[in-house]
């Protein structure tokens, strides 16, 4: 199974003849909605049209059955500042959707941000099939004892499929999720960014998941999930000077919907604090994914089972993987890590203990920045011979195609990891490396 194009996702999003309402969110303030549910959205009490604010279009889009689209608009700051945690109408705090939803930016022009400026988190999916297409989502916390989980979205078990595309998610805070909190059973993140999330722990003595927390099943592609981190926990009683923050970029334990799946593919993890992925339970995939230079792990297993294929794991700042041993491993598919440590050395296709040579994290081009091999890499046409469902993705993280035939001796076959380095950048030789 290869991941959904993200492009593919686009289009539909934008082609689709939209049933339903369409409101534009033209006023960066934050008002609601005062009549939700008689088809306009209009912060003035009287019936008909009228200025719109996102919070308002969504109390709107709630009230109105069946799915609905909000359009925002070019370099529009909508910022958050009607406090209130822990209201579920939208109302107050966070904006809570409850209904099929899509919030979508795919004009020219500067990113939207949607704030939460500290106030609370800033999406609550409560309910309903949501997309959110091509805006910042910043500024969220959820760090109080009324808002744990979820700094930028909570999606709750009762959701429908959520959809995360071209979106970049940074700079918010939580106890479980700093980013993203998912106890739905069909979540996906495709062609985004995770930067800059934080996990702190004010009232939850184990905080985790400064990228994401995962309760539910998800899938991420196209994507990069970079320097996020946790702060050490600042409980009261808390013994001062003996607690390690122990951060996951994303941190998965099976509960909420779905059986705790977590599939990866075409991405890139960087620089995180702490371990890049943590499992404590359920299945993952990990498909042509590079993870690289994170403080602590790259992959830390507890329980359940992983399928890895065409996956680079290396120079992470412990170690590349601590898996323990009644973890089930599926992981003789051409992966490559740089310190033996992911119980790859069994397998004949695996390349372990080599320095892949990777250079930083950069903008290459494509929707998300990634880390290229240097020329000379052994994962350069070293990766899976096979299209299927266990070996090459047939393009990268880039959305370029895969395999190229980058060595010129006539096989094409794909590079380990998430990057398939094309020909044209045979000069490509900078001097740093991870
Ligand atoms: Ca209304
Ligand atoms: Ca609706
Ligand atoms: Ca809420
Ligand atoms: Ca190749």
């Amino acid at each position: 199974m290869h991941a959904r194009l993200p492009i593919a996702i686009v289009l539909a999003a934008a082609c689709v003849v939209a049933r339903g309402a369409t409101f534009t969110a033209n006023q960066e303030a934050d008002l609601p909605d005062l009549i939700p549910g008689n088809g306009f959205c209009n912060v003035f009490p009287q019936p008909g049209a009228g200025p719109c604010t996102l919070r308002a279009a969504i109390m709107e889009t709630n009230a109105l059955a069946g799915a609905d689209t909000i359009d925002l608009l070019a370099g529009f700051h909508y910022t958050l500042d009607r406090e209130g945690q822990g209201d579920d109408t939208a109302a107050l705090g966070d904006l809570d959707i409850s209904d099929d939803l899509t919030i979508r930016f795919f004009a020219s022009g500067e990113r939207p941000v949607v704030s939460a400026a500290g106030i609370d988190r800033v999406f609550d999916v409560i309910a309903g099939n949501v997309t959110l297409l091509g805006f910042t989502i910043s500024g969220g916390a959820a760090t109080s004892a009324a808002a744990t989980s979820g700094g930028g979205v909570l999606v709750r078990s009762g959701a429908g499929s959520v959809d995360f595309i071209l979106m970049q998610v940074s700079g918010n805070t939580a106890e479980l999720g700093g980013g993203l909190y998912n106890a739905g059973a069909d979540t996906r993140v495709s062609g985004s960014v995770f930067r800059n999330n934080i996990f702190r722990g004010d009232s939850t003595a184990t905080p985790s998941g400064s990228a994401i927390r995962n309760r539910g099943n998800l899938e991420v592609s196209y994507s990069v999930i970079h320097h996020n981190s946790g702060v050490p926990i600042s409980l009261p009683d808390a013994p001062s000077g003996t607690f390690t923050p122990t951060a996951n970029a994303i941190d998965s334990e099976p509960l909420g919907a779905g059986s705790g799946s977590v599939r990866i593919a075409n991405t890139t993890f960087f620089h995180n604090t702490g371990t890049a992925i943590n499992i404590d339970g359920g299945d993952l995939e990990l498909s042509s994914v590079t993870i690289a230079g994170n403080t602590e792990r790259g992959l830390g297993m507890s329980d359940g089972s992983v399928l890895m294929h065409n996956t680079m794991i290396a120079h992470n700042g412990l170690a590349d993987c601590a898996i323990a041993g009644g973890v089930a491993t599926d992981t003789n598919r051409y992966n490559l890590d740089s310190d033996d440590s992911c119980a790859l050395s069994g397998g004949g296709s695996n390349h372990v203990g080599v320095d892949p040579q990777l250079t930083p994290l950069a903008d290459h081009g494509g929707p998300t920045p990634t880390i290229w091999p240097a020329p000379n890499s052994v994962a350069i046409d070293h990766g899976h011979p096979l299209f299927s469902a266990t070996g090459c993705e047939d393009d990268d993280q880039s959305l370029a195609d895969r395999p190229v035939d980058f060595d010129g001796d006539g096989a094409a076959l794909c590079d380990i990891g998430a990057v398939e380095l094309q020909g044209d950048v045979i000069f490509f030789e900078p001097f740093d490396r991870i």
